[in-house]
């Protein structure tokens, strides 16, 4: 079992890493190792003292830049530093638990325990995942993302999960699957209603993907972040993670996903469909009609620390990887 034997093209460069943030990887590393033997989060088969390869062990490949070259790319790539853990814990968007940033502790009444994710429609062979599967059907991997709300705020993100690329890969979608729709948890006791919208919305909280987006590499389904399971404001146990599309894109608490051959309608696209496309690339040239997309703040990789005003990208970074499909 390994993580990365190679540094897949799209895995952030050492050379893009402060020296900071490297100390801050070595961490959650240890953090996902732990992790693993803990918790169980991977695959089984996965031993403690089995050597487990990752971006900081698995060789020359990723050996560290000499000082020299940090310093020449420091000035001109832009420095994705992890997000202080603790930001990215606490600040969410999550409106099944409220409209604020702060709904922590509302979150909490998430039942995660059991947990079933069925996948069906245009498929030959649908499944249905529990959290046993979630956390050990698809061998597990690091991948550490930009993430972009389309608010204009952007953190960077160690997530733990799996590429959508395996689910594909189990079920086969049928030739007549054009489109994938992905569900969020949703009991009236339990979670807000869409009463507070004021007006008819779909409800629960649906997204969707071109097939070809889905199948796309860098398309993911985290179950962990920080190499610890996912915490429920984060969207436990498993979450959408498409990096080059806004974060709402990424429905949160996964319980169905859908193979289709139409478009299906889905919660911001309907609710507000001039200001969130089905799409919802990020594009620094698309404005938001309220406000404008050509830069983000980036939160901080420590807590107190400043947020930084930066361009944003276009794809949010990605474009090598995903320009293709548009
Ligand atoms: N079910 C559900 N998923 C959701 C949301 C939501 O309100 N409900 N908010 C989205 C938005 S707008 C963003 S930016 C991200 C926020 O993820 P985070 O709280 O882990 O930062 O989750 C997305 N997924
Ligand atoms: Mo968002």
């Amino acid at each position: 079992m390994v993580f990365f034997r190679v540094r897949p093209s799209w895995q952030l460069r050492e050379n893009q890493v402060s020296a900071e943030s490297h100390w801050h990887r070595r961490r959650f590393t240890r953090n996902l190792i732990g992790a693993a033997v803990t918790t169980s989060l991977l695959p089984l088969g996965c031993e403690s003292g089995q050597k487990i390869v990752t971006p900081e062990t698995s060789g020359s490949k990723l050996a560290l830049p000499k000082s020299g070259d940090r310093q020449k790319f420091a000035p001109s790539v832009p420095l994705p530093l992890p997000t202080a853990q603790e930001l990215a814990f606490a600040f969410n968007n999550y409106y099944e638990f409220g409209r604020t940033k702060s709904i922590v502790q509302a979150a909490q009444a998430l039942p995660t325990k059991p947990w079933q994710v069925e996948v069906t429609g245009l498929v030959n062979h649908p499944l249905t995942l529990d959290l046993d599967d979630l956390m050990h059907k698809f061998p597990l991997e690091e991948r550490i993302y930009r993430f972009r709300c389309v608010e204009a705020w952007a953190m960077v993100v160690p997530w733990l999960g799996f590429p959508m690329q395996a689910l594909l890969k189990a079920v086969d979608p049928k030739p007549q699957a054009k489109f994938v729709r992905f569900t969020s948890f949703y009991d009236r006791k339990i979670t807000l209603g869409p009463e507070w919208l004021l007006r008819p919305v779909p409800w629960p909280y649906q997204e969707g993907l071109r097939i070809e987006e889905m199948a796309n590499e860098l398309a993911f389904f985290a179950v962990g972040m920080y190499g610890k399971p996912l915490p429920k404001q984060n969207g436990a146990p498993i979450r959408m993670v498409i990096p080059w599309k806004y974060g709402f894109k990424g429905a949160k608490s996964i319980i169905k996903i859908e193979f289709l051959d139409t478009q299906p309608a889905t919660f911001w696209n309907t609710l507000l469909p001039n200001e969130y496309s089905f799409e919802a690339n990020v594009d620094p040239r698309k404005p938001h009609p309220r406000w404008s997309q050509a830069s983000e703040r980036l939160m901080g990789s420590q807590l107190g620390l400043a947020w930084e005003q930066q361009p944003t990208l276009l794809y949010n970074g990605y474009a090598e990887y995903v320009a293709y499909l548009y």
